[in-house]
């Protein structure tokens, strides 16, 4: 813990709940007294809020107020976080109806090797590389641990949970806790015949969430999707599922010239297609146009506090159309604060 930070975040608490300084007054004393800071289960609440609303990368974060917060602190038992995990799974993935949910392991102590809850695998074969290319050194190390996929392209990872210095153990998430969506185009049926898929929720497990002075190694955190995130990156990329060229062929879309701009017009139909299939299944997601007016509208009420909105301008552009957005047009400053999400190295 770091004295400074402590009191720097709660006399940030104490303005923005219009507390009394005799309050704060207090507060610093027991967390003196103590010498150590150990958020109320309020503080923690306000704290992983605000850590979104801090968060320079985020296009999502007019929403940082609704944020769910579940305080796990209590738990050092493999299975009892991997239960406590299912849970957070669920609650988020409701149905479809995602709840922004964030919940809190003990700091210093509880580790998640996962890079997201849920993940596809990625192998190396003969034939290339099948699966998430993102994914082949984590499932290497899940398969170490004793994991073994089935070999789809579309393999759930294991959750891999450390508890102090211990070996890390792994647990297969249940099937009827895995929400995915087919993805299938309103007009193109080629599009349906890839067999592409993708989870609803993505819960990003990798970050440490820093709150006046203290370290949150395990805080894993989710919102939803925004379309381009899954249609012009996950599925798009070279690196990553590569669908671009089959989605052209398909479209029968003449790929030999650059000019015909044959990649760009596979993009939009697959990005159309990812929309398409989230909303007719009821799954919580936003295109990149409303979320970057949902964006607008934060720094709105921002202002409004007079509080100055930071970011990161190169996150911040979606990767199609990014000039169609205002956020293009306009600089932004990348400057941190914290509360904060920050990355942090490997465990493997
Ligand atoms: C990054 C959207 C919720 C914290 C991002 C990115 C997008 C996004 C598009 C860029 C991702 C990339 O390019 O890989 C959204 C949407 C949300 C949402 C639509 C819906 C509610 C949240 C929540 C949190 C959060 C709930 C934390 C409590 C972050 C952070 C990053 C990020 C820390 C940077 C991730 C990194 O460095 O890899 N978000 N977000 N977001 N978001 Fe959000
Ligand atoms: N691009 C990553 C996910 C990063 C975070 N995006 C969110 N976060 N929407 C991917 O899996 O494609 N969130 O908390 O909602």
């Amino acid at each position: 813990m770091n004295i400074q930070e402590t009191e720097h975040f709660l006399t940030q608490y104490k303005d923005e709940n219009e507390l009394t300084n005799e309050w704060y007054l207090e507060r610093m004393r027991e967390v003196k007294d103590l010498n150590e800071y150990w958020p109320t289960t309020e503080e923690l609440e306000f704290g992983a809020r605000v850590a979104w609303r801090n968060s320079n990368r985020c296009i999502g974060r007019l929403f940082w107020q609704s944020l769910h917060v579940i305080d796990e602190r209590q738990l050092e038992d493999e299975v009892q976080i991997f239960e406590a995990l299912l849970r957070h799974i669920l609650y988020a993935t409701n149905g479809g109806k995602i709840r922004p949910t964030i919940t809190i392991f003990k700091p210093g102590k509880v580790r998640i090797w996962n890079e997201q809850l849920i993940r596809y695998a990625g192998y190396v074969t003969n034939e290339g590389i099948v699966g998430d290319p993102n994914s082949v050194t984590f499932t290497k190390v899940c398969e170490e641990l004793g994991w073994f996929g089935e070999g789809t392209n579309f393999d759930v990872l294991p959750l891999v949970i450390q508890v102090g210095d211990r070996k890390p153990k792994f647990f297969e998430i249940p099937n009827s806790y895995v929400l995915e969506v087919k993805i299938r185009h309103p007009q193109y049926k080629s599009i349906d015949k890839l067999n592409l898929k993708w989870y609803a929720v993505p819960i990003i497990s990798n970050m440490r969430l820093s709150i006046g002075g203290v370290d949150f190694q395990a805080a894993p955190f989710n919102g939803w999707y925004m379309g381009t995130e899954i249609g012009a990156r996950n599925l798009a990329d070279t690196d990553r599922y590569n669908m671009l060229p089959e989605i052209a062929k398909g479209l029968g879309i003449e790929m030999d010239l650059n000019a015909t701009l044959w990649k760009d017009r596979a993009l939009v139909e697959l990005n159309i297609a990812v929309l398409h299939s989230y909303k007719e299944d009821g799954v919580s997601i936003v295109d990149h146009h409303t979320a970057a007016q949902q964006f607008k509208l934060f720094e709105q009420k921002e202002q409004e506090k007079e509080r100055e909105v930071t970011g990161n301008w190169t996150w911040l552009i979606p990767p199609l159309s990014p000039a169609t957005t205002q956020i293009y047009h306009k600089p932004i400053a990348n400057i941190i604060k914290k509360p904060n999400y920050f990355n942090q190295k490997r465990p493997y």
